[in-house]
C-alpha cells in the first residue's frame, strides 16, 4: 500500500510540486548625447506600458544618471522588450542602447 501520509513527490522532487517564481531581469536604457528626449519618452511609453509622466521620469533619470530601469520581467519578456527597443531605435537611426541584467 502506498504511503499516504508523506507523499512521494514532495520528498523526492520539491520543484515539481512547489510553484516557483521566475528569475527576474531588469531592462535598462543607457544615456547618449544624440537620441532626442522625445523619442526616448515615446519608446518607454510604447514598450514598457508607462504613461507620459512615468516615461518622462525614467528618461530624465537615464539622462542625468547615465542608466535607468524601464521595467522588470521574466527573462524571455525582458529580452523581447530589449530587442524591440533596439530595432525601433535602429529604424529611427538613433544610437539609443537597451540592455538586460539580472534583477
Ligand atoms: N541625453 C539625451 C539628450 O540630451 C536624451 C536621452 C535620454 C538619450 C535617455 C538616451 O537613454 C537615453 N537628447
Amino acid at each position: 500500500m502506498a504511503n499516504t501520509h508523506h507523499t512521494g513527490d514532495t520528498a523526492l522532487k520539491p520543484s515539481a510540486v512547489k510553484p516557483k517564481l521566475p528569475d527576474m531581469f531588469k531592462v535598462l536604457l543607457i544615456n547618449d548625447d544624440y537620441t532626442p528626449m522625445e523619442f526616448v519618452v515615446e519608446t518607454i511609453q510604447r514598450f514598457f506600458n508607462k504613461n507620459r509622466e512615468q516615461a518622462t521620469q525614467i528618461m530624465l533619470k537615464v539622462h542625468t544618471e547615465g542608466i535607468g530601469v524601464c521595467g522588470v520581467y521574466p527573462q524571455d519578456i525582458a529580452e523581447t522588450k530589449m530587442n524591440q527597443v533596439m530595432i525601433h531605435a535602429r529604424e529611427a537611426q538613433h544610437p539609443l542602447q537597451c540592455v538586460v541584467e539580472p534583477a
